[in-house]
């Protein structure tokens, strides 16, 4: 009996401290810049939100908090706790696939179970013109689907120009899984109506992975309330710390703008592509040659950024003007702010940076609504999520137009945009 209460005493304590354990403090800091060095040198601990020139806030966990009253204290205007807890490390909730659901409100947006079926459903309704595989399996052994939308004779035909779409790289941006599911959509249910995406789906591959993280994702929302986690699922025993997909790309990875203590929420990995979610992106990447332009979607600050990302420049020549003239373009629909990467802040082993570094194709980074953290930062509301898919529509249709040429665009009349 004792016996017996001392071990309910140890179980339950080890419940408790696994609890505990699981829920750390977040903190909204305010930073103050005086020049473009400092936001540089923030983005070095954690992922910003540059509200100004000369202010940015930034969300972060407690190890991050730490490290920045240590490193950077001068630059912190301000550190506010939050009333949310978000989860540290530990073990992973368990749940099955199929029990995982938004928080109430936001059932609209799509969990990876739904994705997955949705995504079925299409190959089956539009067999003509689609195709669904994965690129790879996850961290925790989920699918990376791809849905290939082109007419079935081009399966072939190695000269067809390709596209990729790719949706949630980091788990809390989750209306970056909607606006490649509603690009889907649109292009499927205007095939038979509309002679120009019948034209485009004829004559070009249009991949779309709608979830590259889906084990973040899905971490993110379970128990129906949002944690903040940002990075994969990577963990060590049952230690979970993961690693920042977005800082964990091959070229001139870690050489800035990203860490090397895992705790950090801008982890970098230990090595690059040392993830198999980014070594899928990798692989599938480096075996479609005709894949001509990637556009990856984020969240959020409504920002349209392409290369370079690890250093204050351009990258130079015909290419940084192609860069800068579709950019311009797809503002002119969405509203959303051109800019080079590194003009927002310096972070090296991005997306983008791989993909024109080391592969010589264009790529943006999509940073979708809201404009700020005050407008509902990276939990905006299902209510926003139509509108946003409809901002972005106009822009993927121009590159998916684009990729059969994308110098094409500099022969384009010059518009007062
Ligand atoms: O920091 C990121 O990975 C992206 N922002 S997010 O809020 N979605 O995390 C922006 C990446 C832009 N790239 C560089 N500045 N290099
Ligand atoms: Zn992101």
């Amino acid at each position: 009996m004792t016996f017996k209460f001392f071990k309910m005493t140890i179980v339950s304590l080890f419940i408790l401290s696994t609890y505990v354990s699981a829920n750390d403090q977040l903190t909204i800091v305010t930073f103050q810049f005086k020049k473009k060095e400092d936001r540089d040198l923030a983005a070095r601990f954690s992922h910003l939100d540059i509200l100004s020139q000369n202010t940015g806030k930034a969300i972060v966990n407690s190890y991050d908090l730490k490290m920045m009253k240590e490193k950077i204290p001068h630059l912190i205007l301000e550190a506010k706790p939050l009333k949310t807890t978000a989860f540290k490390g530990g073990p992973s909730i368990k749940g099955k696939e199929e029990e995982i659901e938004f928080p109430q409100g936001d059932e609209k947006f799509h969990t990876y179970k739904e994705v997955t079926d949705l995504l079925k459903k299409y190959a089956r309704d539009f067999p003509t013109i689609t195709s669904l595989s994965s690129i790879g399996t996850t961290i925790q052994g989920r699918s990376m689907w791809a849905l290939k939308l082109t007419n079935q004779k081009n399966l072939r035909n190695e000269k067809v120009p390709g596209i990729i779409f790719m949706g949630t790289h980091h788990a809390r941006e989750h209306l970056s899984t909607e606006v490649p599911m509603g690009l889907i959509k649109h292009l499927l249910t205007n095939y038979e109506k509309d002679p120009a995406i019948k034209d485009l789906i004829d004559s070009r591959e249009i991949i779309i992975v709608p979830m590259i993280n889906p084990d973040g994702a899905m971490h993110d929302i379970k128990g129906r309330r949002y944690k903040m986690w940002r990075k994969n699922m990577r963990k060590e025993r049952n230690d979970l710390y993961g690693v920042d997909l977005n800082r964990n790309y091959g070229y001139k990875w870690g050489t800035g703008g990203s860490s090397s203590s895992r705790r950090s929420d801008v982890f970098m990995g230990p090595k690059p592509f040392s993830e198999p979610e980014t070594i899928a992106v990798k692989d599938f990447l480096e075996e479609n040659e005709h894949i001509k332009i990637v556009l990856s979607y984020h969240t959020f600050s409504e920002l349209i950024l392409y290369p370079w990302g690890h250093k204050n420049a351009g990258v130079g020549g015909k290419d940084q003007k192609v860069f800068e003239k579709m950019a311009k373009k797809m503002s002119s629909w969405t509203g959303y702010k051109p800019q080079r990467s590194s003009d927002l802040y310096i972070a090296s082993g991005d997306t983008c940076d791989w993909v024109y570094g080391a592969l010589k194709k264009f790529c943006f980074t999509f940073e979708l609504t809201p404009k700020n953290y005050w407008q509902g930062g990276f939990y905006p509301g299902a209510k926003v999520i139509d509108r946003v898919i409809k901002a972005n529509i106009k822009p993927a249709l121009y590159l998916i137009k684009n990729a059969i040429d994308p110098y094409a665009v500099l022969k384009e009349p010059r518009t007062n945009i």
